[in-house]
């Protein structure tokens, strides 16, 4: 399988970003830039060919394209981000995925962040976070029933997305931080904990067989490794300031 990564180049104004969780502190702009380079060579070297998206210089968050859209085999899902300074940033993505997918929309009043969408299978677990509405989350629901996909709204706590608190590392298995968001709404799939030394550990990036995994992160990355995950790290440190990680940062489209 070929896969796109959708990226976009880090905005200018990145240190203006939304924080929720964590507190502002200075951003090393050209070292988020050259982050983000490694992590599309990462991305590439995992068998993306990846697409960058120009910069959005009044977009402090734009590099985080996840939130955006939501793209399955058969549709991409253009979103509505919570945060109000993030609305301006889906445009684009709708036109870079146009040609690639059939396009849907969340509508107003309902909002969804694509960081909070984790997909195992034909189920479509959605953070109820302060991001992704009520409303939101029974529109994705009408708007993927036929194509066969459920559509399940989780509870989190402490966390801004739901992929914060848990993604997908291998087949069957989840790494999760417990804290965060209760195993048992996943029936069916192994909970893998995250090491409690690193709350932010639970974030991934699985793309085929190889995992795109925080270098922030080293205890939890090595019982992966001992679990046979073919994890290749990566230093996020300036898009951790901003709240983001690894899955945040590209959408993947498969072709
Ligand atoms: C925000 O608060 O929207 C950004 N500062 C961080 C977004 C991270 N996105 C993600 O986890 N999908």
């Amino acid at each position: 399988m070929t896969r796109i990564a959708i990226t976009r180049a880090v905005s200018r104004a990145l240190q203006r970003c939304e924080l929720t969780h964590r507190p502002r502190r200075p951003v090393d702009l050209a070292l988020a830039c050259s982050q983000h380079a490694t992590y599309e060579q990462t991305l590439r070297d995992a068998g993306c060919e990846v697409r960058q998206l120009p910069e959005q210089p009044d977009h402090p968050d734009s590099v985080f394209v996840e939130d955006t859209a939501v793209v399955l085999d058969e549709v991409a899902v253009i979103t509505r981000p919570g945060a109000q300074s993030r609305r301006g940033e889906v445009e684009s993505m709708a036109v870079a995925l146009e040609g690639l997918r059939e396009i849907v929309r969340i509508d107003p009043p309902g909002t969804l962040d694509g960081g909070d969408v984790l997909q195992l299978d034909r189920t479509l677990y959605v953070g109820a976070s302060a991001r992704s509405s009520a409303e939101g989350i029974a529109q994705l629901g009408r708007l993927l029933a036929p194509f066969g996909y459920r559509v399940v709204a989780v509870p989190l706590q402490g966390c801004l997305h739901l992929k914060s608190a848990v993604t997908q590392v291998a087949p069957g298995g989840l790494l999760l931080n417990p804290g965060w968001v209760d195993a048992r709404c996943f029936p069916g799939w192994e909970p893998i904990a995250i090491d409690a030394a690193e709350p932010h550990a639970a974030n991934a990036l699985r793309v085929g067989g190889a995992v795109i995994y925080p270098a922030s992160c080293p205890r939890t990355a090595d019982a992966l490794r001992k679990l046979g995950i073919d994890v290749r790290s990566v230093d996020m440190s300036e898009m951790e300031k901003a709240e983001g990680a690894v899955t945040c940062c590209s959408v993947i489209v498969p072709t």
